[in-house]
């Protein structure tokens, strides 16, 4: 098959890539770090096409899918799994940047790349769409306030487009899961590996591997099974009670 994937660079997207190009797939693996899809070309010189690309930009997306190589355009299987978050203030000391930029990476990223993509599945009648939500995007936790929101639209956007696609064999599907140890966690901070690795400190986080055997599986279910929805979290996550704010 032919998998496109947005951030390819590290995480999830990288264990993706990996993953697929050694189970003989083609692959298209994008992200902003060109260095990261230089160090993927070296070591799967085939079957591999690389292209640094910032889903935010509407134009940049569209003329990476109308420039295709040939023997890459015709694309199976869609990862929108780029994605971040940005701190974890309370909304009322939250940046407004950062909310735009997550809102502009982690939902209008997905619809450039569906947008500009999806025709052409419905076209071959044939294809997959898959998109990295979150438990955040279920359970609001403090701090959580626009990175939930923008996976709770995921979800959502995932599951309408279920709706619109009946009739036709493209699937889509909405992962959502928990902790998981990539980079996420140095980016939401800003690069304090400290304050990062503190967050997996005492238990086993899932891996990225984790994740992209688990894309693997909803890929490869033959085609009359769609997984809507898979919810994954380690062992030693769980969700909080509610809790109450009490005068005195
Ligand atoms: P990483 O930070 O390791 O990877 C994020 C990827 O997104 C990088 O490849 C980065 O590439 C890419 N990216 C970010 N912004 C842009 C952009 N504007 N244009 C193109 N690519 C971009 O995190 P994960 O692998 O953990 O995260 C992958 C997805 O999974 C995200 O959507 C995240 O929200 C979601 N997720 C993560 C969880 C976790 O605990 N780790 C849990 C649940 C969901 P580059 O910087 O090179 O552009
Ligand atoms: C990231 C998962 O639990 O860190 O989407 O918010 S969590």
């Amino acid at each position: 098959m032919i998998i496109f994937i947005t951030g390819a660079t590290s995480g999830f997207g990288f264990a993706m890539a990996t993953r697929f190009l050694n189970h003989g797939h083609q692959v298209i693996a994008t992200g902003r770090r060109g260095e990261n899809l230089a160090e993927l070309k070296i070591k799967f010189p085939k079957n591999l096409h690389t292209i640094k690309l910032d889903i935010r930009n509407r134009e940049e997306v569209k003329k990476t899918i109308a420039h295709l190589p040939e023997d890459f355009k015709k694309i199976d299987v869609l990862i929108n799994n780029a994605g971040l978050a940005l701190g974890i203030n309370a909304a009322q000391k939250a940046s407004l940047d950062d909310w735009e930029v997550m809102v502009d990476t982690n939902i209008n990223g997905i619809l450039n790349c569906t947008h500009y993509i999806l025709p052409g599945m419905v076209e071959r009648n044939f294809g997959h769409i898959v998109n990295l939500g979150s438990i955040a995007g279920e359970f609001p936790y403090p701090g959580g306030n626009v990175y939930g929101a923008t996976k709770a639209f995921a979800h959502q956007f995932t599951l309408n487009l279920k709706a619109d696609l009946l009739g036709t064999k493209v699937r889509v599907t909405s992962i959502e899961p928990g902790m998981c140890q990539t980079e996420f966690s140095e980016v939401r901070f800003r690069g304090d590996k400290e304050k990062a690795d503190s967050v997996y400190k005492g238990m086993t986080a899932l891996t990225a591997d984790d994740i992209a055997e688990t894309i693997d599986w909803v890929i490869s279910r033959p085609a009359h099974i769609n997984i809507n929805v898979i919810s994954l979290m380690p062992t030693q996550q769980a969700f909080g009670a509610f809790t109450t704010s009490r005068n005195n």
